[in-house]
This record gives C-alpha cells, sequence and structure tokens, in this order.
C-alpha cells in the first residue's frame, strides 16, 4: 500500500517548498505530473468550474471524491485535497477524512468558513468565519480520524479574505495548531503579496504555512522561500484558466474560419491524445489477449 502523506512530507523535507498544481481532472492530474509538479490540488474551484458552476458549495462531496477517485487512479502525484468547510460539522468531518484517505488522498486543506461557503476571490464575497472553538473541533476531528499519521490535515484561515485582518488570523493559525494542524493555510484576495508576506514574517511558530498565490501573482517561488516557513505553493486555478483560454480562442476561430482548415495544425495531433489514454498499454493487451 503507497502511503501519499509520507510521499508529500518527504518531497517537503527534501526541497523545502513543493509545487502543487490544480487539476480538475485525470487528464489535467497527467499534464501536471508529465510538467514536473510535486503534487495534485483536487480544486473546489476548478472542479465547479467544470459543471460551468460557482464555487459555492453546490458540488457535493461524492462529486468531488468521485473525481479525486479518478485522479488518484492515474496519477502518482499525492493529492491535497480541497474539502472546503469539510462538507458541514465536526460529524461530517469525521466522514469526510474517512472518506478521502480511503481514497489515497495525502492531504486535505479545511477553511474555517461557514457552509456554504462562498469563493474567496470575488471582490463582493459574503464571508462568514466559524467561532474558533468550533473550528478547533474540525480539525481536531480530522487529526483523530485519520488512520496514517502522515495524513496531513492543513487548516485554512479565510481571515484576511474576511476583512478580519492579521491580529485575528494569527490568533486563529494559532488556535488551529494548538488543534492538531500540521500546515496552515493563509489566503489574501488583495492584489498585491503584502498581506501575505507581512503574515508570514509575523508567524514565528515552527509549523510551516501554505499560500496560493491566485490573486497576487508576483508571489514566485523566490520570494516564497526568502520568507522561510513557506513549504507549500499551490497554483489555484491555473489549470482551468489555461483550458479557457485555448478552448475560447479556438472555438472562436473554428466559426470564423467555418471549418478546423486553419486551427488543426495549432493544436496537439490526435497521438498525442493516445499516448495520454495510454493507447499503447492496449495495443500491447489486444495483441496478448484478443484470438
Ligand atoms: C480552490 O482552488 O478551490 C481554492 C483556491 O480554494 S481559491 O479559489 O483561490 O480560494
Ligand atoms: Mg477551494
Amino acid at each position: 500500500m503507497s502511503h501519499p502523506g509520507k510521499i508529500l512530507r518527504d518531497r517537503i523535507a527534501q526541497t523545502g517548498l513543493v509545487h502543487i498544481m490544480a487539476t480538475h481532472s485525470p487528464l489535467s492530474a497527467l499534464l501536471a505530473e508529465e510538467a514536473g509538479f510535486d503534487g495534485l490540488w483536487a480544486s473546489g474551484f476548478e472542479l465547479s468550474a467544470l459543471y460551468g458552476l460557482p464555487d459555492m458549495s453546490f458540488i457535493s462531496m461524492t462529486q468531488h471524491l468521485d473525481m479525486l477517485r479518478a485522479i488518484a487512479g492515474r496519477s502518482s502525484l499525492p493529492i491535497v485535497a480541497d474539502i472546503d468547510t469539510g462538507y458541514g460539522n465536526a460529524i461530517n468531518v469525521v466522514h469526510a477524512i474517512t472518506e478521502y484517505e480511503r481514497a489515497g488522498t495525502a492531504a486535505v486543506v479545511i477553511e474555517d468558513n461557514r457552509f456554504p461557503k462562498v469563493t474567496s476571490l470575488a471582490s463582493d464575497g459574503r464571508q462568514g468565519l466559524l467561532d474558533i472553538e468550533e473550528f478547533q473541533g474540525k480539525i481536531e476531528a480530522a487529526c483523530s480520524t485519520r488512520e496514517d499519521p502522515d495524513f496531513l490535515v492543513i487548516a485554512r484561515t479565510e481571515a484576511l479574505i474576511a476583512g478580519l485582518g492579521e491580529a485575528e488570523a494569527l490568533k486563529r493559525a494559532h488556535a488551529y495548531v494548538e488543534a492538531g494542524a500540521d500546515m496552515i493555510l493563509i489566503h489574501s484576495k488583495q492584489k498585491s503579496p503584502a498581506e501575505i508576506e507581512s503574515f508570514a514574517r509575523a508567524w514565528t511558530h515552527p509549523t510551516p504555512l501554505v499560500v496560493v498565490p491566485n490573486a497576487y501573482p508576483e508571489l514566485d517561488a523566490s520570494r516564497v522561500r526568502e520568507l522561510g516557513n513557506v513549504k507549500m505553493m499551490i497554483y489555484g486555478n491555473y489549470g482551468v484558466r489555461a483550458a479557457v483560454t485555448a478552448m475560447q480562442n479556438m472555438f472562436q476561430r473554428i466559426i470564423a474560419d467555418g471549418g478546423v482548415q486553419n486551427v488543426h495544425k495549432d493544436i496537439v495531433p490526435v497521438e498525442e491524445i493516445f499516448r495520454l489514454q495510454g493507447m499503447g498499454a492496449v495495443k500491447d493487451l489486444e495483441s496478448r489477449f484478443l484470438r
């Protein structure tokens, strides 16, 4: 049996900073693995977008888990699962952790929003945070449910997103570590990384931080390494944005050109899709077993 939590922990120890790419499908996971990422982010935002829905708890745990299992079946990279609020209260978290660990997840991120959550990145998003004690109960529930002690429980505070300021974010992060969190994900929706960098400098606790530079793309790996205590960067929505950019462009050109006569040379040949689909293995099986 593989131990995805151990694989992720070892990778963090070896590199000092892991790069985790958002995925919404096994295909995008394969592409992330081939590109050289250390792990996969089973993003709620990306999966919601894949269904054409906003990221506000419309996607069920079952839908998210089904996709995560499909991803785990096609990639050997450790998966960091975005389980949003944990699908309810601390009891729902117990159920979620059991299911996600069985599905082969290396780590979960649970955020201190109230269910149903609303995407963090909307400028006018409604953000209601749980009381600290209630969220501590969810973190404790997650930690006591995991069977593999290397399975990582990452607590995410939305205090900066909710406009509660750095002192509240620090207070919450300390409380979540006290409850057992292995890492703290600190997020912001400001356009500049200043808020995140200030938090990271003020965070003197040895528990490492996770950042998601979606709104503040200038926060690159070299800037993150300078902070010293950030051990994971999650590229939160780059897969789905890249896919949308490519498909919008391609579909518009086909309509404008009245056919595919011009565009076909600008996209991968179908053989590349065969390769990603594992058609080579099917050919071997055919020659062995089909009579
Ligand atoms: C996600 O990718 O679902 C995230 C990151 O949670 S963000 O959308 O930036 O909140
Ligand atoms: Mg999310």
